[in-house]
């Protein structure tokens, strides 16, 4: 359906470590919207699938091919940045981060992505068919670009990996991993307190825990009076794949009597949960 390829991009992300002149790693993962997939291991020679679906529907043959271009690109990206330092001065160590992928668009269109970070900032991109450095990229950057774009056919494997071999992947996957990408699970949750915030003072803790996908409406609620002191967490990745929130409301204690946590979200229809404060938890 087309609804569900919107909101599924394909992220494939590198962490490049170069300690000195003769120690370095590059780890790879990717994701498929919130899940991950593949991870690829310095040390491995092999990308490995997370999912059962993670073949989506290339042949045994296209994923060994896929692999051997990511095996060569792997050791000449790690030549060609040990390179780059000696040409250019830059120092050891140091970390390269890369995020590319794809997002297949309803009328069978794609668009595309390939940004490139050194030391956490984001310094190039792929753009068209060339490298091209970030405006405010040191001029050692610039340099490194233009001799990166003197190779046009890794340039045009670039295009190809990203217009073309990403969102056939990405078609594919959406139909192996169907079921588990488009099936919501229910949160649980619960209330605690939390450490007191001053005398004849409470901290209310709504705790929303398992759920997928991520968007989690909760909120502390005198009544249909949303309470405009709520406090929200940030949504926590849990091992199994669901997320965790926490919400919270700083009350004068005489207060929290009739208050309730409120939580939406697209497991439960409209059947929101609704938890009473003083019904069950220790305060
Ligand atoms: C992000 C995925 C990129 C996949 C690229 C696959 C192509 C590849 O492996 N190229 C290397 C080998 O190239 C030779 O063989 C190719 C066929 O296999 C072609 O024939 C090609 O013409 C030929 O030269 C090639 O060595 C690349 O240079 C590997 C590294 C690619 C790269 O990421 N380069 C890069 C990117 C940005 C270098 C510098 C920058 C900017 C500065 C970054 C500073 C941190």
């Amino acid at each position: 359906s087309e609804g569900l390829q919107r909101h599924f991009p394909l992220r494939c992300l590198q962490i490049s470590s170069f300690a000195n002149s003769s120690w370095s790693r590059t780890d790879g993962l990717a994701w498929l919207g919130e899940l991950q997939a593949y991870t690829w291991r310095s040390d491995s020679d092999t990308i490995r699938f997370l999912k059962p679906w993670s073949q989506g529907r290339f042949s045994d043959q296209q994923w060994e091919n896929l692999q051997h271009i990511f095996l060569v690109y792997r050791i000449s990206f790690t030549r060609d940045i040990q390179e780059f330092v000696t040409m250019l001065h830059v120092d050891y160590p140091f970390d390269i981060q890369m995020s590319g992928g794809c997002e297949v668009l309803p009328g069978n269109t794609s668009k595309s992505f390939l940004d490139i970070a050194f030391q956490g900032t984001a310094i190039v991109s792929f753009q068209g068919t060339f490298w091209v450095p970030n405006p405010d990229s040191p001029p050692w950057v610039q340099t490194a670009c233009k001799v990166a774009n003197q190779d046009q056919g890794t340039r045009e494997t670039v295009r190809w990996l990203l217009d073309s071999v990403c969102p056939s992947l990405v078609r594919g996957l959406l139909e192996t991993g169907k079921s588990e990408l488009e099936k919501p699970v229910q949160p649980e949750a619960w209330l605690s307190s939390g450490p007191t915030p001053g005398p004849g003072r409470l901290l209310l803790v709504c705790h929303v825990s398992g759920f997928y996908p991520n968007p989690v409406w909760a909120m502390w609620m005198r009544g249909e009076q949303e309470q405009p002191g709520t406090r929200r967490g940030d949504v926590l990745p849990q091992a199994d794949g669901t997320w965790y929130l926490r919400v919270t409301l700083d009350v004068a204690a005489r207060e929290a009597a009739g208050l309730s946590c409120r939580v939406r979200h697209s497991s439960l229809g409209d059947q929101d949960i609704v938890l009473y404060w003083g019904r069950g938890q220790a305060s």
